[in-house]
């Protein structure tokens, strides 16, 4: 009985040290420009000139075009995502707006409460049709690791 409630402890002592260790996998595809799920759009992101750190407000750019290259005006955007190894989502709401025509789109109040691996979702509506796309993010000590082939 003893032995087993000891081993309970120290699996949970594992555990939770695993869990606030937990980095972010090797081979994460950290494109920053990708088809959506189904193909109807490519999805460019763009990180913020400045550097992003835990907690602080920052606006991304996001362009949206046809598979054919063309920009796609007045989609709109819903952003959703979070830390899938740690089941929380963001700690704000962020907004996406439009540039008017232009296929432009500014991300506003996005905000990391964390270190580590990030996914942005984007639910995207248009008359070219419904559909999603996830770009991986990872926020590290010294800020966003961006892929090495950048926009591809
Ligand atoms: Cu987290």
């Amino acid at each position: 009985m003893r032995i087993s409630l000891l081993f309970q402890l120290i699996f949970l002592a594992v555990a939770c040290a695993g869990c606030s260790m937990m980095s972010a996998p090797d081979n994460l595809d950290l494109r920053l420009a990708r088809p959506s799920a189904r193909g109807v759009y490519l999805v460019t992101l763009q990180p913020p000139p400045e550097s992003v750190g835990v907690n602080r407000l920052h606006s991304w750019q996001l362009r949206i075009a046809a598979p054919d290259g063309s920009a796609v005006a007045n989609a709109s955007v819903r952003f959703d995502g979070g830390m899938p190894q740690h089941h929380h989502g963001f700690p704000t709401s962020p907004r996406v707006s439009a540039d008017a025509g232009s296929g432009a789109y500014r991300i506003d109040g996005v905000k990391f409460s964390m270190g580590g691996w990030w996914e942005i979702k984007l639910a995207i509506d248009s008359s070219l049709g419904s559909d999603t796309v996830t770009f991986n993010t990872v926020l590290s000590d010294g800020g966003l690791l961006l892929p090495k082939a950048s926009l591809q």
